[in-house]
Parts: C-alpha cells; structure tokens; sequence
C-alpha cells in the first residue's frame, strides 16, 4: 500500500449559496481523496483570505503553476510535510498568495487520500483506534442575521443540542423533532409565516429575537419528555454582525433597541439564566476579549463560545486562555487554512479545558468530511445544521461511523 502523491488537480464549482468555489483532487499510488471548500458569511476579521486576487479561477491557476508540481511525488501520510509547503509556497500568514480555501481543499483532500491509500476511513487515520466517540450535534434551527434575507431575528442562531441522547442517531432524531416543532408553532403564532429558511436550513420568521427564544425552548422541553433526554437551548450571537464600532452599540433593528457592552452583557446573562442556555457563541464583538471574561465568569454551566473572535487562530485563542475569555471555540478549519493548524488550535484549546466544537459553515459543499473532522480531532460537539443536503450529509456521515465503530461507539463526553 503506498500512500505516494500521483496526481492532483483542481476545478471550479459552487457552494450550497451558488457561489464558485475550488474542489481539490488527491491520487495517491493506492488512494483518492477530493474535498470542495466551503464559505462563510459572517465571516471574522481575522480569518485566513479565501482566495487570492481573481477568485476561484486565479486561486485554480496559481494552483496549477505553484503548488501542483511540488505535491507530486510527496507522501500524502505526512500531513505535516503538506500543510508546511502550503505556508511556504503561500509565503504570507494569512494565505493571501494560494487562498485559504485552496489550502483548505488540499489539506483535508490529502488527509483523505492518506486514509484510503490505507484503506481506512478518515476519522480512523486521524484518531486511530481511541477514535470512537461520537459528538453532540448542536444544530441550527431557527436564524436570520447575515444567514437570511429580510426583517428576521438579529440573533443569527438558534441552536439545540440534545443531551444525554443516548446515541447519535437519537441525538440527530432529536435534532430534527425540534426543527419540525418549530414550524408548526411559528405558523401558528403567524399564520403568515411561509417557512421560509435561511442558509443553513434555520426557520427564519419575522420574530422579535426572545419571542423567538421562548418558541425554541418550548419546542426543546417537549421533545426532552417524549425522549427523555435533555434537548437545550443554544444561541449564536454572531455579535459582530451587528456591532456598530463607530457609536459602540450592539443594533437590535428586531425591537429597534440599542445596547451598549454592558447592557449586552446583561442581556446575555438574562437569556443564559432565564432559558437554561447550554451554550452561547460569539455574544460580543469579535475584539472584546473583556467582555467574553467577563461573561464568562458570572455564567455556570453554559458554554462561552467565540468563532469570529478566535477563528481557530491559535495566537488568538492563547490571548483568550490568559484573559479566560469564553470556556470553548468553533473549529472551521477553512478560517485558518489546513488541518495541522486546525488541529494545534484543538489542541491548544483541550489542554486548557476549552470545549472545541467542529463546525461547518453557512455555505457549504456536499462533503461529508466534517464528520470525520468531528470524530477524528475528538470534538464533542459538531455544528452542523440540521436539515438541507449539505448539512444532513454530515449527520448521515457521523450514523454510518457510529455503524463502523459498532459497539465500540459512544456518546463524546461533555
Ligand atoms: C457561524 C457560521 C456557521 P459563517 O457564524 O458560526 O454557522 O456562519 O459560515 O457564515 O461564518
Ligand atoms: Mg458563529
């Protein structure tokens, strides 16, 4: 069995938005791996740039020139070895040169090369035979934010995650009992509601964002006694999408309310102890580290999660560490490049003790390889989503590994 790079080649197609975006393809001697890149919309400051000058066609043809002729012949089993010559092919710190997401693509379309050349599948080349935990999926059930048109919710998710599921396949069950509950009560509550969803498959309403919340926890309790499990509420601010630096208030246009970062702490506190909130991501703006210290010190039991204001950028996360900013953290690995940064940031986040939550993003490709992302890197939780092709791809990945692993497969612990 040879893992030794034989081929790699690139091409344009789009994202669940229909937008263009770059599929990378590994050959190996005896493997194949082919991963297509996904997208955010609310996007932190701080992430790596996606593609250089040109977009996905530049991105394609610096590809061809720079980095083809250099993999060919590498061994794909290194991870390290690849993703180091992706930063030194790029030359910058943020992926300005090659893109991101052509790193993205190449870096985790090798790691798949890797394990098929093996005949392993992913998560198993990944994590190895201690590989066997399956994570809580925390999915998206009602939003709006930049993940919708029109007047919907400020507040861009509305999440549950369902604990103490026995296994992953009730957990995802739950999951989706949830999401249908909502819709029946949101048009009861409007019989003008249309179902309208946003990207990630979220029912997006014309709701006021604690209306919204009290639907949501209400759908949760029912669904907690008839499985007797735990489902819980969970919010993506996505605080920085609504920031306004210049007059330094968070803009509520839903209640036409202006908070400034004290009255959004105390907004945050309300919802966490009011609905039981079981975690909370991105509640302030993506450079108030204070603020996430500060919340994150009067709250119990509940997760503070930052995405824009670490995106999986480890310096960014150390500075969290020494301010105990937030008690855990998204993991896109498209927002720093390759899966050897990814995993260092993971790293670095579970020896703190922060909670790594491998997470999709708002445009998504079919892939499923976040599952194994998830179940490799050992998140105990995964983002992503709850309905729509492209999320259910994941969730239908994490129930056939749940298969493989047989009766080795458990619950993650959380
Ligand atoms: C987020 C993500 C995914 P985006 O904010 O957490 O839900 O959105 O991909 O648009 O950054
Ligand atoms: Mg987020």
């Amino acid at each position: 069995m040879s893992s030794i790079i034989e081929d790699v080649m690139a091409r344009k197609l789009f994202n669940s938005r229909g937008q263009e975006t770059i599929e990378v393809d590994v050959v190996t001697v005896d493997g194949f791996g082919r991963v297509g890149a996904p997208a955010g919309a609310s996007t932190g400051k701080a992430e790596v740039v996606s593609y250089p000058k040109g977009g996905v066609d530049a991105a394609i043809r610096i590809f061809e020139e720079l980095v083809v002729p250099e993999l060919i012949g590498m061994d794909a089993e290194e991870q390290n070895e690849i993703d180091a010559l992706l930063h030194e092919i790029d030359g910058t710190d943020n992926f300005c040169n090659i893109g991101g997401n052509t790193a993205f693509a190449v870096s985790v379309a090798n790691a798949e090369a890797a394990a098929t050349s093996y005949d392993l599948p992913m998560f198993q080349f990944l994590a190895g035979y201690a590989g066997n935990e399956l994570p809580y999926p925390l999915g998206n059930v009602l939003g709006g934010g930049k993940h919708a048109l029109g007047k919907t919710t400020d507040i861009q998710e509305y999440l549950v995650i369902p604990l103490k599921a026995r296994n992953f396949v009730e957990a995802a069950t739950a999951n989706i009992m949830v999401h249908e509950k909502i819709g029946a009560m949101l048009r009861k509550a409007d019989p003008n509601f249309t179902g309208g969803r946003g990207d990630e498959g979220a029912w997006a309403p014309n709701i006021e964002n604690e209306e919204a919340l009290k639907i949501v926890v209400k759908a949760c309790d029912e669904v907690s006694d008839e499985l007797g499990i735990e489902v819980r509420a969970c919010l993506d601010v996505a605080a920085s999408s609504f920031y306004d630096p210049k007059k330094q208030v968070y803009v509520y246009s839903m209640e036409g309310k202006k908070r400034d970062s004290g009255e959004q702490l105390e907004f945050m506190l309300h919802l966490i102890e009011e609905y039981k909130l079981a975690y909370v991501e991105d509640p302030f703006d993506e450079d108030d580290y204070e603020s996430f210290a500060e919340l994150t010190k009067k709250t119990k039991n509940c997760l503070i999660s930052g995405d824009d204001l670490f995106v999986t950028n480890r310096e960014r996360l150390c500075k969290g560490i020494e301010m105990g900013a937030g008690n855990s953290l998204i993991i896109k690995t498209n927002q720093i490049g390759t899966l050897s940064d990814a995993w260092e940031t993971t790293k670095i986040a579970k020896r703190a003790g922060y909670v790594p939550v491998m997470s999709h993003r708002s445009g998504e490709t079919p892939d499923a390889h976040l599952a194994h992302l998830a179940v490799g890197f050992s998140c105990p939780v995964i983002k992503s989503g709850v309905l729509h092709g492209e999320r259910i791809a994941k969730i239908n990945e994490l129930i056939r590994i749940e298969e493989t692993l047989g009766n080795r497969a458990q619950m993650a612990i959380l």
